[in-house]
């Protein structure tokens, strides 16, 4: 079943170690072995009729292959296309976008496209250097390296209005709390009621004077995202300070654009900053039955290099069930991910250089819920709270000193409400927001690891929407 005068559909093939391989799901107007053309045809060599000026190299080295096809009904179906290395300006993350994750979203025969996972060749990794931080450099900032406990912390609110005295005393109060880490929200950089430079000299004396007090080096992500220019004058004006020791740059990573971000973390790494991305905007993109699956992007802002980085909660206010949210979680922090068919998930390895980064668990998360948390996230992570910490009946100080307790208490093995018996912070969150039982998060990974097959079964019968049900059983 051609398109365009040629077949890309080659069962027989098996992808090499050099090929890409990107699973998706399409349903539309036409058979889905045609559609299954159309998608390969108009993400590489091809176009909607047949050329003249085709020829056999270009053909046999360029084209993708479709190699797999689980059809759920004759116009909808999953699919597995190999592209070749060649096919790519392998130093350009734009051009890869606009292959792979491009034009395809706009063919109209087309009426469901969500691309799931992509899984990238080392030899095309070797262009990215990966976390310069990563998990033990961020570790070492906040002086959890032995320990090794989850970091806590807060993004201030409200999310914008306060002026950069009230903003840092608020951050005062969280560090004074014992949180590792103050925020701002990703829609805060520079406005007229709280400039960057005036809040950054204010919260340098709220770690100067929270550190005397709880003997932490306390951490504060500090929001540039802007213009290219803007960002690298804001580098440079930390560098000026010499606040590698405390200032986490933070990026809305998504809504920047993959080419400004690469360049501003091979800025950061010069001047020696430890990164944060928050993904603001990602889920435009990433939800409903049209668009593009966060795996996909959360791979390749490790390959460039974000030290820590926003995965979702799995427990808390945004989208992404807990199984989900673990395969997020080992995207960040392992190097050998398997396939997971029913999550829309590909085997694939990180080069060995590529070093692990910090998952951040934020969204709708309070003292309440640290215990599910760990069951789901385990240690290496950085729980984080805003209205769970600023929303506390006794306050900003109280609201930390809450989360701080539910970290302290898991570590010693101790359940929330146990240690809420003596510590009257953490007994105040629970009585405001409840307890999560932790239990529930344990019962749905073993349930994962019990029913795999039948769980690809369901997402085989039921396509997309069997996929969204097999990841949120
Ligand atoms: C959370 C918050 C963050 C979310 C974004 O505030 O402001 O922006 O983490 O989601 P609160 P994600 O704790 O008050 O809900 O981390 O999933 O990208
Ligand atoms: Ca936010």
């Amino acid at each position: 079943m051609a398109y365009g005068g040629y077949s890309y559909i080659d069962t027989r093939y098996e992808p090499t170690g050099n090929d890409f391989v990107v699973l998706l799901w399409a349903r539309g107007s036409l058979p889905i072995e045609k559609i299954a053309e159309a998608i390969a045809a108009e993400s590489s060599v091809g176009s909607w009729t047949k050329l003249r000026t085709m020829n056999d190299f270009v053909w046999t080295h360029y084209r993708a292959r479709v190699f797999w096809i689980g059809k759920v009904g004759a116009n909808a179906g999953f699919i597995k296309i190999a592209y070749p290395i060649e096919h790519f300006d392998v130093k350009n993350i734009s051009q890869f976008q606009a292959s792979v994750l491009g034009n395809i979203f706009g063919l109209k025969e087309l009426e469901e496209l969500y691309v799931y996972d992509i899984s990238f060749p080392l030899k095309y990794q070797k262009q990215f250097t990966g976390p310069c931080a990563g998990i033990e450099g961020i570790r070492r900032m906040a002086g959890t390296q032995k320990s090794r406990r989850p970091h806590v912390g807060t993004i201030v609110k409200p999310k914008v209005g306060l002026t950069a005295k009230e903003w840092a005393h608020v951050a005062y109060e969280a560090f004074s709390g014992g949180l590792d880490l103050v925020k701002d929200d990703e829609n805060l950089v520079d406005q007229e009621f709280c400039r960057w430079k005036d809040r950054l000299h204010e919260v340098v004396k709220s770690i100067e004077k929270a550190g005397k007090e709880t003997g932490q080096n306390h951490l504060y992500s500090s929001n540039i995202s802007d213009r290219y220019s803007r960002m690298v004058e804001r580098v440079d004006y930390l560098n000026s300070m010499g606040l590698q020791k405390n200032i986490v740059v933070m990026l809305d990573v998504y809504v920047m654009g993959m080419g400004a971000l690469q360049d501003v973390l091979e800025h950061t790494k010069r001047r020696g900053f430890a990164t944060h991305g928050h993904r603001a905007g990602f889920a435009a993109a990433n939800r409903g039955s049209y668009g593009v699956n966060f795996q996909i992007y959360e791979k390749f802002y490790r390959l460039l290099g974000i030290d820590q980085m926003h995965i979702g909660t799995g427990v808390g206010k945004m989208e992404g069930s807990p199984m989900t949210i673990k395969r997020l979680h080992d995207i960040a922090d392992q190097r050998l991910l398997k396939e997971k068919f029913y999550l829309g998930s590909l085997d694939m390895g990180f080069a060995p250089h590529i070093k692990p980064m910090l998952s951040i668990a934020s969204g709708g998360l309070d003292a309440g819920r640290m215990d599910a948390l760990l069951e789901l996230h385990g240690r290496d992570t950085n729980f984080q709270a805003g209205a769970g910490v600023h929303g506390h009946a006794g306050g900003t100080l109280k609201g930390a000193m809450s989360m701080r307790q539910a970290v302290d208490a898991a570590m010693k093995g101790i359940p929330a409400p146990q240690y809420a018996k003596t510590h009257p912070e953490l007994a105040q969150a629970l009585k405001q927001w409840g307890y999560f039982d932790p239990r529930i998060v344990a019962r749905t990974m073993a349930n994962e690891k019990r029913n795999g097959k039948r769980l690809a079964a369901l997402a085989l019968r039921k396509g997309r929407a069997g996929m969204e049900l097999a990841s949120s059983e």
